[in-house]
Order: C-alpha cells, then structure tokens, then sequence
C-alpha cells in the first residue's frame, strides 16, 4: 500500500468533475488500498475522495471508527432521495487547519457501488450523511470553502499560502 499526495486548495486540479467507475480490476482496488492507507496516515481524517489524489473517478472512501477497523468504499455513488437540514462543522484535508458549518441535507439515501461492482442502496444520516455530501462534492470538483462568502474564502486562501510559507520556511536552516 501506498500513501498518496493531497491536493490542496486552490489548486486547479480539485475542480475536475470526476469520470465514473467502469473496469472493476485489480488496480481499481490497490486505489482503495491506496486511499484507505492516505486516509488513515492524515490528520483524523474520516473521508477522502478520488479527486483529492490526483484521480479523477468517481470513487470515495470514509472510516468513522477509531481503530480504523470499518472501510466504507462507494463507488459510482448517487443520492437518491433526501430530507431534512443539518449543520455541522466540517474540516478537509485538502483545506487542512479551516473548519466551517455547511447546511445538508439531514437523511439521504445513496445508490452506489462496492469494489467488486455489485450494487448497494442504504439510508444515512449524522456526520455519516455530512461525509458522504462532502466527499460526493469533492467527485463534482466542489469544496466546503464554497459555501462560504467570498470573503471569507479569500481569507482562507491568505491563511493556507500564509502556513505554507511558514512550512517552507521551517525546512530552511
Ligand atoms: O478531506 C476530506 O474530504 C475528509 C474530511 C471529511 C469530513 C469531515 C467532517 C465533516 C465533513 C467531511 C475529513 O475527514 S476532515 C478531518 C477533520 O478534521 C474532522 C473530522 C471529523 C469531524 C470534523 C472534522
Ligand atoms: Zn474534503
């Protein structure tokens, strides 16, 4: 398994729209593993969309538990039905250190596929309904900072170049 790169906002690439999912084979899942082990390896993140590594398909990954024991893999995902508001603070790892409350959509249903292509609906709702909205965004080229004021997402831009040069500058002796 491999640990991947993040993109980070505003980097242009994370505004693809992603391409759906159509050979089912063995590296379709080694990008899982390769997900699931990025995901896993980032700061308590729950979710990670294909998009966010530099691959544009339609494929996302999220583990609410804490020993990391609960790989969920939604493939192709689709909403097909929602109700409801809920507002929660989220966090992403590609706008890393920014957190903000979105509105979605309290219970939505979702059709998606598993790794093998087989086909699966279930109802969520919670932080597990808010992850799922979040990342099928990111497969649509959308981030939460969007849903702010442009304001306040210029102020977030200033503060992610602001902590990327204070990283460089850690690294000059
Ligand atoms: O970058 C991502 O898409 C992953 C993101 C998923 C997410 C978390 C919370 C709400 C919506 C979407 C994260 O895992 S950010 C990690 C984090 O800091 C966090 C985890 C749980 C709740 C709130 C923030
Ligand atoms: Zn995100």
């Amino acid at each position: 398994m491999s640990k991947l790169n993040i993109l980070e906002f505003p980097d242009a690439r994370l505004r693809t729209v992603a391409n759906k999912v159509k050979i089912f084979d063995k590296q379709l899942k080694k990008l899982v593993d390769d997900m699931a082990e990025t995901m896993y390896h980032s700061n308590n993140g729950i979710g990670l969309a294909a998009t966010q590594v530099n691959v544009h398909k339609r494929l996302l990954v999220m583990d609410f538990s804490e020993d990391h024991s609960h790989l969920l893999v939604y493939i192709n995902p689709e909403i097909t039905d929602q109700s409801g508001e809920q507002k929660r603070e989220e966090g992403c790892l590609s706008v890393p250190g920014v957190y903000a409350s979105v509105k979605r959509a309290e219970i939505i249903t979702v059709k998606a596929q598993n790794v093998d292509g087989k086909s699966f609906e279930e109802d969520l709702d919670g932080l597990h309904a808010v992850c799922l909205q979040h990342e099928m965004d990111h497969l649509d080229g959308k981030l939460f900072v969007d849903y702010l004021s442009p304001l306040k997402r210029n102020m977030v831009r200033k503060k992610l170049e602001k902590q990327r040069r204070n990283a460089a500058q850690e690294v000059v002796f």
